[in-house]
């Protein structure tokens, strides 16, 4: 047991099917699926998974490509026959117009709907660095690279409509100068058309959430309510006493789930930060099973028509799994926080 022992918001419920996808369900080489963001189009979910096949030792992997499955219910999935984004695949290589061998590995997408059009957000490992990127599809077949950040930069999450005429993004750049060690914090910018990005504000830093001593940042892409933008965060503490763990030599890191509360109109408000985790390691697959145990990366997250919220994280790693919770009472937990501080 890690210490100090976190435990999950009391108003969210795992659901009993999970792990809801696993490395078995994918008809292609695979050993880890996680961290796969979800989006509902008329009567289907679609989600878009990381997949790291064929361990070589250590956290080394014969490569890493995204992933593509649909479900009519959001809780059983079927995997397309190849994967969809593959950076090794000259096509996709292509379209980021980089010199050769500059582009490595896609992973940790996250899905978003825009007026009717579908955009992914990923990391890129880079030669020079690790970026964000944005590509654009209609049939997950056909891509536009459409922005990569400067190094370094990830975990990229879009809103769903333009706020103000401009379309909004939360990100996580990863300083290391100034900073008491690697502290990394969640950051908002914004672009007239997806291209281009400015105006970046800092919107909530580690400090903000009492749980985590090493970062936090953008989690799924946020979802809007009456009351606010509800975003979904991953926080990160270091536990230095942690030795041997899933599948490492060494793994020091415990990341939870955390929330927040944005303003509709101006997202660069924080009206709520839920102080303690959300959803904190607990379940089996959660803290004992798997290549990283103890990591809990929650990347998409589904209103429901009667108010439930699905919120889908990457668990240990290795699995894709999903809790529930009313929105209602998610947004209660983040605006009594902000009242007793
Ligand atoms: C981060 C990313 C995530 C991963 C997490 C925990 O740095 O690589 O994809 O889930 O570490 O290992």
């Amino acid at each position: 047991m890690l210490t100090p022992i976190l435990r999950s918001c009391p108003y969210i419920q795992r659901h009993p099917a999970n792990p809801v996808f696993i490395s078995s369900q994918v008809p292609y080489p695979s050993t880890l699926v996680f961290n796969a963001g979800v989006i509902k189009r008329k009567d289907e979910y679609l989600m878009v998974f990381r997949n790291d096949f064929n361990h070589i030792a250590g956290s080394r992997f014969e490569g890493t490509n995204i992933g593509l499955a649909r479900s009519k219910d959001g809780i059983r999935w079927t995997a397309d026959p190849e994967p969809c984004f593959d950076g090794n695949d000259p096509k996709i290589r292509a379209l980021f117009n980089l010199p050769d061998g500059e582009l490595g590995r896609c992973y940790d997408p996250r899905l978003t709907e825009i007026d009717g059009e579908i955009y992914m957000t990923f990391a890129v490992d880079t030669r020079h660095g690790l970026r964000g990127g944005i590509a654009k599809t209609a049939d997950f077949k056909n891509w536009e690279v459409l922005c990569l950040t400067v190094p370094d930069n990830r975990n990229m999450v879009l809103f769903p409509e333009k706020i103000g005429g401009k379309y909004v993004r939360l990100e996580r750049p990863m300083p290391v100068y100034s900073r008491d060690g690697d502290r990394f914090d969640m950051w908002m910018s914004d672009s007239p058309d997806m291209v281009y990005w400015g105006n970046e504000r800092l919107i909530a830093g580690v400090e903000d959430f009492p749980y985590a001593n090493n970062k936090i940042g953008p989690g799924a892409p946020p979802i809007k309510t009456d009351q606010g933008w509800l975003v979904f965060t991953h926080g990160v503490d270091i536990d230095s006493s942690r030795g041997k763990n899933g599948w490492e030599n060494a793994w020091k890191k415990r990341y939870s789930a955390g929330m927040l509360l944005l303003d509709l109109d101006d997202p660069g408000k924080v009206l709520g930060v839920y102080r303690e985790p959300l959803i904190a390691p607990e379940a089996v697959y959660e803290t004992e099973e798997g290549f990283r145990t103890n990591v809990i990366f929650p990347t998409g997250a589904i209103l429901e028509d009667d108010g439930t919220v699905k919120i889908y994280y990457g668990a240990s790693d290795t699995v894709i799994a999903l809790v529930t919770a009313k929105a209602e009472d998610l947004i209660r937990c983040c605006l009594d926080a902000a009242k007793a501080r």
